[in-house]
Parts: C-alpha cells; sequence; structure tokens
C-alpha cells in the first residue's frame, strides 16, 4: 500500500477524534479565548537561566549557610511518606538515564501537525495527565545547563506540555504549609516524569527526536512555557495560574521536533483580577509575594517573588515540609472546579469569575481558614529521625504561625 493511500485510510479510520474539535481532557481548554501574545509584558531580551543558581540548588550548595543546607538535604524525607516517596524518585532517576535512540524510519503516520497534536494530548490523557497543551518552544526558557553541568543545546521547536493537578481532597484539607505539602507535590512529580518518560519514548520510536523535562531532570524553566502554551497566565504569585484549577498543580514537558499545531496563549482577564486582590500575599507566612504593582525582571514585567524568603521559610520550616499556603488560599483554588462544574459552561468569562469572586467571600469571611481543614485530614503527624525512628513532631518555629494572620507575630488561634 502506497504512503498515501495509507494516510487516508486512517483518516477514515480516526476521523472522529483526531480529525475532530471535540473536547479532548477532562477540562475545556478549547473554549478559553485565545490572545497572539502571553498577557505579561516582555520590555526586553529574557536571558535563558541556570538551573544551578535557582536558590534550591544554592540551599544546597551551603550558599545559605550550614543549617539551611542541614535542613534543605532532609526536608522532603524527614516524613516517613515524604522519604518513601524520595525512595522511589532513585529509581525513576535510572529510567529516565535509558533513552532509546530515534528510529531510523519514520513511521507511517499522517503529518498533519493539527492530528499529530490531538494524538499527542490524547496520548497525555491517557497517561494520566489533568490538562495538556502545545507551545512553540520559547528559547529563553530552555535553561544553559543541566543541574549535572552539561550544556543544554536548544534546538527543538515545540514543547508538549503536561499538567498534573496536585491532589485535590488533600491540599483542601490541609492549611498549606504542613507534613503532607512537599508529598503532595512529589506525588505529582512522579506522575508527570512518568508521562513524559513514556510519551518521549514513544515520539522517538515513532522517528522524531523527543527529550523529556521534569523534576528529575529539567531542561527548561516551565512557568514561559506554561504561559506560550496557554495553560494560564502568570499571578501575583510569580508563577502560572489555570482558570480551572487554580495554582495547584504540577508540570512538566517532552521537548521535540514534530511538527505540531500549538494552542497559543490565553486571557481571562486575571492581571487585572491580581491588580486588584492580594490575598496569596497577605496569606504567605514569609512576606515573600509581592504587594505593590509589577517590576521588571529579566526582560519581562511580573509580579516578583522574594524567591529567598520562600525558600527559606520551606527549609526551615519546623511545623511542616515546604509551603503552598498562596495555592491553597488562592480564590482561583475554589470547590466547584471540578470537570463536571464545567459540563455546561459555554466560556463566558462573567460565569468563571463568578464562581472565583464566591470562593473569594468565603475566604474573607472564615479568615481564610477553608472548613474541610482538620475534618478531613487523613494523614498522620510524624517526624522521621535520621536513624529511622519516628516520633511526633515535637519541633515548634520559633514564633507560632497564625493560621489566620501567618503575618502576625502572635497566633489569634
Ligand atoms: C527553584 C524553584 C522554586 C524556588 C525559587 C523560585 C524562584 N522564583 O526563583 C521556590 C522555593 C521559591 C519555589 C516555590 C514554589 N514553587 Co517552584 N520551582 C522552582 C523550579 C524548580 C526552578 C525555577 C527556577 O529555576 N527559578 C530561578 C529563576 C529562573 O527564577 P526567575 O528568573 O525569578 O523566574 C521565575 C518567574 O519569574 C517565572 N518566569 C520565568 N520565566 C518567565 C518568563 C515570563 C515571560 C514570565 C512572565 C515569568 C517567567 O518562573 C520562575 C519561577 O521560579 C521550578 C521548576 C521549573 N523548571 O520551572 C518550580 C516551579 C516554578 N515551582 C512551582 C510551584 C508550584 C511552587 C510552589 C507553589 C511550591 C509548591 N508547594 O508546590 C511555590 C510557589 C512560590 C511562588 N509564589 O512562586 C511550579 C509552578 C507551576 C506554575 N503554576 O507556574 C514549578 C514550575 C514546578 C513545576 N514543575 O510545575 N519554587
Ligand atoms: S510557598 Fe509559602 S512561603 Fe512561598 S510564596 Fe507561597 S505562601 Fe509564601
Ligand atoms: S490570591 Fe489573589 S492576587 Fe494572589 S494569585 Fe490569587 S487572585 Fe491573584
Amino acid at each position: 500500500m502506497d504512503a498515501q493511500r495509507e494516510i487516508s485510510e486512517q483518516r477514515l479510520k480516526y476521523r472522529d477524534i483526531l480529525y475532530g474539535d471535540d473536547q479532548l481532557g477532562p477540562f475545556p481548554t478549547q473554549l478559553l479565548k485565545r490572545v497572539p501574545r502571553p498577557t505579561s509584558e516582555v520590555v526586553g531580551p529574557i536571558e535563558r537561566r541556570d538551573p544551578r543558581e535557582s536558590v534550591f540548588a544554592r540551599s544546597a550548595r551551603g550558599d545559605f549557610g550550614e543549617e539551611i543546607q542541614r535542613q534543605f538535604r532532609r526536608m522532603t524525607g524527614r516524613y516517613p511518606l515524604g522519604a518513601a516517596l524520595v525512595d522511589l524518585q532513585r529509581h525513576i532517576a535510572a529510567v529516565s538515564t535509558k533513552r532509546v535512540e530515534v528510529a531510523p524510519r519514520r513511521a507511517p503516520i499522517p503529518r498533519d501537525p493539527r492530528v499529530l497534536s490531538r494524538h499527542l494530548k490524547s496520548l497525555g490523557y491517557f497517561l494520566g495527565a489533568d490538562i495538556m497543551a502545545v507551545a512553540r518552544l520559547p528559547q529563553s526558557a530552555v535553561y544553559t545547563h543541566r543541574m549535572n553541568g552539561e550544556p543544554i543545546d536548544a534546538r527543538l521547536r515545540y514543547a508538549i506540555v503536561f499538567v498534573n493537578r496536585k491532589h485535590e481532597p488533600t491540599i483542601r484539607a490541609s492549611n498549606g504549609w504542613e507534613q503532607i505539602v512537599d508529598p503532595a507535590s512529589f506525588q505529582a512529580y512522579q506522575r508527570l516524569a512518568l508521562q513524559t518518560e513514556v510519551a518521549a519514548d514513544y515520539i522517538r520510536r515513532l522517528g522524531w527526536a523527543a527529550e523529556p523535562s521534569h523534576m528529575y531532570d529539567y531542561l527548561t524553566l516551565m512557568p514561559q512555557i506554561l504561559l506560550e502554551a496557554g495553560i494560564g497566565e502568570v499571578c501575583r504569585m510569580g508563577i502560572v495560574l489555570n482558570p480551572f484549577l487554580g495554582t495547584n498543580f504540577k508540570s512538566a514537558c517532552v521537548l521535540t521536533d514534530l511538527e505540531l499545531e500549538t494552542d497559543g496563549p490565553v486571557d481571562f482577564g486575571l492581571q487585572d483580577y491580581c491588580a486588584n486582590c492580594d490575598i496569596c500575599a497577605r496569606q504567605c507566612p514569609a512576606g515573600a509575594i509581592a504587594r505593590g504593582e509589577q517590576v521588571v525582571h529579566n526582560g519581562y514585567r511580573t509580579w516578583k517573588l522574594n524567591a529567598e524568603a520562600c525558600s527559606r521559610f520551606a527549609v526551615l520550616n519546623k511545623e511542616g515540609c515546604v509551603c503552598g499556603r498562596c495555592t491553597k488560599v488562592c480564590p482561583w483554588h475554589r470547590p466547584d472546579s471540578e470537570p463536571r462544574d464545567f459540563a455546561g459552561w459555554d466560556g463566558g468569562l462573567d460565569t468563571l469569575h463568578r464562581s472565583v469572586d464566591a470562593q473569594r467571600r468565603r475566604l474573607i469571611e472564615n479568615d481564610c481558614v477553608d472548613p474541610l481543614e482538620r475534618t478531613h485530614k487523613w494523614w498522620f503527624e510524624l517526624d522521621e529521625l535520621p536513624d529511622g525512628t519516628l516520633s511526633l513532631p515535637s519541633d515548634r518555629n520559633t514564633h507560632k504561625v497564625c493560621r489566620r494572620h501567618p503575618l502576625a507575630k502572635e497566633p489569634c488561634d
């Protein structure tokens, strides 16, 4: 059978899902308003970054002193569930070093970029992702080096983006800075690593170059890619907020030179929303989130996070493991954001903003304490000591943090 006839036959076979417009994943991302450029203004060249200069790498290196270095090294493993997740990480890292070669001959599949994008997004949903999107890869989002010092060549043109929600009932039941927070992130990171490793392996078998970029081997800085792929807009926290998930997600991507259709950036009015809201900034126990206006940083306008203050709190917090209080209290993180809540949604921003405003009122009325906190808490509070002994957590922060007003000197409850 000649290649052309084979492709026409495939077109007949897959016409419904791959050639149509049906929604592919659980959320109606196809209804979001697409715009030519991200809503974050770029005013100058964006320099590529080196992950070895991030606050995490610097904490591990000891740039912020011995205490931070020591606490950073045992951060996630201080809690037995975190330690179990860290154990699995070694196996995932071993998988990620074993990459198959790109097949010498390209597979007899349609070459239509739209069909291929729909195919690869469907693959992502099959592997368990919550949202999939495709972006033209901004070269400035590719790190200069891997963590091991190897220089990265930024030649691949597309990024297939994988988004995994952090386990919603758990995040809802936590106050944002307790022991479960980092395990909730690690659980999402591990799923993402497996999804992107499998997808990249598959694309190589089809005959195209593909490189996964995930927590165990980042090639890219994710937020700019998330913006270009239309996963969301940059919020006051300085990271990307998705209209369905808020910031309660983790992400990874597969870089490829397979010609794909891209999704494009979105605008759902977040720049104005965040300009008139500062709940995350007021609720950040480290005072790390900007309360004022956007500033220019590395060639773009953004609300600049005090990364050192955030990381310091996350590492030294004795009453929890890392922190995600900002994610937890943002009104875009709301109870009516399950896929079923968007079943009849027509893409109208009024409906979307009404549900966010309702959550904002609930938060303000309850002083940002979710009624489900405590009642839905399923995890045990335990500390794992370096010799493996488990004990009830006894360490306390030097000043007890108030759950309602984290920046206050004394707790009110
Ligand atoms: C190091 C790191 C941190 C550090 C330092 C971050 C920093 N700003 O320097 C600390 C400890 C503070 C941190 C905290 C958190 N992080 Co973090 N972090 C990372 C990591 C591993 C590397 C980022 C990095 O290299 N930063 C150093 C330099 C490059 O930072 P920067 O120049 O200031 O750029 C920052 C922003 O301006 C923005 N950005 C970058 N380029 C561009 C370009 C444009 C045009 C714009 C508008 C913005 C933008 O992204 C950077 C975010 O760190 C990334 C993973 C990744 N590969 O992207 C996750 C990542 C950014 N973190 C993430 C999350 C969710 C968190 C937390 C909520 C923790 C949690 N519990 O889950 C908090 C949120 C804090 C906050 N309000 O932002 C997610 C964000 C996803 C999203 N929604 O966009 C990421 C992408 C992880 C992932 N795989 O999904 N993190
Ligand atoms: S993760 Fe915690 S410390 Fe960091 S910015 Fe968010 S609320 Fe603040
Ligand atoms: S809490 Fe308010 S200011 Fe902060 S990211 Fe959410 S909407 Fe924006």
